[in-house]
């Protein structure tokens, strides 16, 4: 007598769409030159952690109106970079394209963070909360090495789904997924060569902020 042992496939939270291969390997190209223009304007900086001080493995910068920092003194979003005082150059154009082709009915985003993740760098579990428009939804573009994203519910402590995020996909996080717990638990080197020689991988995340950017210690 044959067992049927079915296999529970993942699912993602409601929400929460995987769009895998967006872009092409020559999108990726101009996407990659892109973020690195930008970061010659706006240099990397490290952000830290409120109260402690320690410093994120992963180092950002920012482009649009509006960029997100963090140091001992909180998280929030703010129109100057934190080093050079500078305003953060404007959302590239294919980025801003990507959005209102995925978010149609959004308005148009305000922050795009860009996260730069070596080889052992991770994200803890968090939820984005700092900005005052938190229905809209956060599209996120990844880039190079391969890396292992967790998505749960709107407690630390729900089940999470693992999934793996490649150079070209999108994810866009809304309805119930904007308010959930997600984060970053490894990369996975040597599976691209598209940010360099080392590899590494860089996400890029465009948000509506919304009025009154929030001070959120
Ligand atoms: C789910 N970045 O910058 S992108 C972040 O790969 C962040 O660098 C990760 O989490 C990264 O805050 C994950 C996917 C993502 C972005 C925003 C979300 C997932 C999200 C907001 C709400 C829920
Ligand atoms: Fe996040």
């Amino acid at each position: 007598m044959t067992r049927f042992v079915s296999k529970i496939s993942p699912q993602l939270p409601a929400g929460c769409q995987h769009l895998p291969g967006y872009f092409k390997k020559s999108d990726q190209d101009l996407l990659r030159t892109e973020v690195r223009m930008i970061c010659e304007a706006a240099p990397l900086f490290r952000p830290t952690m409120p109260r402690s001080g320690k410093p994120f493995s992963v180092e950002m910068s920012n482009a649009g109106p509006l960029g997100w920092v963090s140091d001992k003194s909180g998280y929030r979003y703010q129109p100057l970079h934190p080093v050079t005082g500078r305003p953060w150059p404007p959302i590239p154009h294919a980025l801003l394209e990507l959005w209102s082709r995925v978010v149609p009915d959004a308005p148009e985003p305000e922050a795009c963070l860009i996260n730069v993740y070596g080889k052992r760098s991770k994200l803890g579990s968090h939820v984005d909360k700092d900005e005052a428009d938190l229905v809209t939804p956060v599209v996120s573009v990844s880039l190079g090495d391969d890396a292992v994203f967790h998505i749960g519910g709107l407690r630390r402590s729900d089940p999470k789904v693992r999934l793996t995020l490649r150079s070209g996909d999108v994810a866009i996080l809304g309805g119930a997924a904007r308010l959930a717990y997600h984060g970053i638990d490894r990369i996975i080197s040597g599976t691209s060569t598209l940010i360099g020689p080392e590899g590494g991988r860089i996400n890029v995340t465009l948000r509506r902020v919304g009025q009154s950017a929030g001070f959120n210690a």
